[in-house]
């Protein structure tokens, strides 16, 4: 075997991963891994993103294949470099996110003999992946090169088949890794640009939901974070035919619509209001949404639950769910029989949208128009365009977003990471989403400070990859959603061990890592802020919005209190 082998296999590999869709990657610098990066960046439809630090190239990446539904490869040497890429695997796997992962390796002979950066790499991610493989190159013969095409094929489907997921190759390379000689030509691909195998998956017929009895009377739909970007219209539309309530987390693309009730998070915490409005069937429709009440309120319900969703998971973690269908809500047409979904009469729906309108009124009149955290979430709602992309950090932005994101036709995408619910990596997925969406809109990250210190180094893809984006910075200097669990009583330990602030001049890490830096002093700066950096095309600008934990505790508990009594 002979560097010219390899990179005839390589070359082969990444050309049907181009064949089957592949328009991202990236790379990560390394000795081990030249042959793979070589081979990626050599084929040209398959745009390779340069990193430093491998944990930023896999969330990149996660948020490149997040928001274009597509496979993206991130390609690494070898040792901890391999490592760094787990707490983005993870996510992949619980978010349903189609990653491949192709890690460089020494070959057999090297390993366990104290040879350099050489660490155990098999199976190194465990079942956080779909599949693993070693991948042996040998000579490269019409025979293996058929091979290893239908081997890139089989990991582009396997990551992006339901349920989507990350996959590993784990490539042993033996030195000389470049080549010597130029390379000769190979007519080992199909003649008409086709993948050399193909991967259907047809669509179930539009099923029935008849098992779980016909859902009638006091209906509500629950929405959750869906990975289709049409996910949400379908679920509005089924909800506004039917005339049911819709309880849709932002992430969902279903907060829209005649039915939709966005403040489902403070009305359901009226005791009087969530008991008289229990209804008699759920429809529930992808994932979980965050909010605490409406989850309480759910598991403690007797009525029928049925969950749709397009990989038929098993997300209840209260064991309440009655019917599973594995197909997204918007494909069903009808239920048992052929019948529709037929709601209870007009009051019902009437008395949600009444409580959500009160609550609405109570949220706005609390808030005014000063700068507060719940305030840019609900500003960020009403006036991000369509086309935008709004990219959450978890703790309290994923958490204020979904309580105060108005209702809107035509709202901007929500993405976050949700599947592990992680503060790492986040800057890092908002770039890749800004780089899959490179000739589409404005990505705008929103974001705590803590998760910003966490994955500062990702704000390096700002001037290497010249990438925009907005990154709306929540600044309350540490974390302020533990200001609301029972810990914030532990006076000894909380501040140092729990709140963990910092005080990290921001303006000053903007300025290392190339970026703009704005401090709006008012609501209608901050827009002007956003919306001149989301009209730029080559730069990113850090808005930071200093707020302080123990007020921003003070402001959604009076929001919460205003809401209460505004509903009758
Ligand atoms: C990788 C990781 N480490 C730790 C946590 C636990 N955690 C959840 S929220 C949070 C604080 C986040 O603070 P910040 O980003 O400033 O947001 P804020 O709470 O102030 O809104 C932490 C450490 C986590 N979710 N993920
Ligand atoms: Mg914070």
């Amino acid at each position: 075997m002979t560097a010219t082998d390899t990179y005839l296999l390589l070359r082969a590999f990444c050309n049907e991963l181009a064949r089957c869709g592949m328009a991202h990657a990236c790379t990560a610098p390394g000795s081990r891994s030249t042959p793979i990066v070589l081979s990626l960046v050599r084929e040209q439809r398959i745009r390779c993103w340069s990193h430093i630090d491998e944990r930023s190239a896999g969330f990149f990446a996660l948020g490149a294949a997040k928001l274009s539904g597509r496979p993206v490869a991130i390609t690494c040497t070898s040792g901890t470099a391999t490592a760094n890429l787990l707490p983005a695997v993870i996510e992949a796997r619980h978010a349903r996110v189609p990653l491949i992962v192709l890690t460089a390796d020494r070959p057999p002979e090297l390993r366990e003999v104290g040879a350099g950066q050489t660490i155990d790499q098999l199976k190194l991610y465990g079942d956080a992946v779909k599949w693993f493989f070693e991948v042996a190159l040998d000579r490269a013969t019409p025979e293996s090169l058929r091979w290893i095409r239908t081997l890139a094929c089989r990991a582009y489907w396997t990551a992006a088949d339901g349920p989507p997921g990350p996959v590993h190759l784990n490539f042993p390379l033996r030195e000389p890794l470049v080549l010597s000689e130029p390379l000769p030509e190979d007519r080992s691909g199909r003649e008409d640009g086709r993948p050399y195998v193909m991967f259907d998956a047809p669509a179930p017929a539009a099923p029935h939901a008849g098992a779980g009895g016909h859902p009638s009377g006091r209906i509500v739909i629950v929405a959750g974070q869906d990975r289709r970007p049409d996910g949400g219209g379908q679920i509005a539309r089924v909800a506004a035919e039917a005339g049911v309530p819709l309880l849709a987390d932002p992430l969902s693309g279903a907060r829209r619509g005649p039915t939709a009730i966005p403040h489902y998070d403070l009305i359901l915490r009226d005791p009087e209001f969530a008991a008289a409005h229990r209804p008699e069937f759920v429809i529930r429709a992808g994932d979980l949404p965050t909010s605490k009440p409406l989850r309480a309120w759910l598991a403690g319900l007797e009525a029928a639950q049925i969950a749709f969703d397009p990989d038929g998971v098993w997300h209840d973690p209260d064991a309440v769910v009655g019917l599973r269908i594995r197909a997204p809500l918007g494909t069903v047409a009808s239920f048992a029989g052929g019948a529709p979904i037929v709601a209870a009469d007009r009051g019902w729906l009437q008395s949600w949208r009444a409580a959500d309108h009160a609550v609405a009124g109570a949220i706005d009149r609390t808030l005014g128009d000063e700068l507060s955290e719940p305030r840019v979430a609900r500003a960020l709602g009403g006036w991000l365009p369509p086309e935008a992309t709004l990219f959450v950090a978890s703790s309290m932005p994923i958490r204020d977003v979904e309580e105060f994101f108005p209702a809107r036709d035509g709202g901007p995408r929500v993405l976050s990471n949700r599947g592990a619910n992680g503060i790492d990596g986040t800057v890092s997925s908002a770039f890749g989403a800004a780089a899959a969406s490179s000739s589409g809109g404005p990505v705008v990250l929103l974001i705590g400070d803590v998760a910003l210190a966490h994955d500062i180094g990702g704000l390096l893809a700002a001037s290497r990859l010249r990438l925009p984006l907005t990154v709306v910075l929540l600044n309350n200097d540490g974390g302020g959603i533990f200001h609301f669990l029972a810990v914030a009583g532990e006076t000894d330990a909380f501040e140092e061990h729990v709140a963990t602030p910092h005080g990290l001049d921001f303006a000053q890490a903007a300025a290392l890592y190339g970026c703009e830096y704005r401090r709006p002093g008012s609501l209608a700066e901050f827009r002007q802020d956003v919306e001149t950096s989301m009209a730029g095309t080559a730069t990113t600008t850090v808005i930071e919005v200093r707020t302080d934990r123990e007020e921003n505790l003070a402001l959604h508990r009076r929001v919460a209190e205003a809401a209460l009594a505004a509903i009758v």
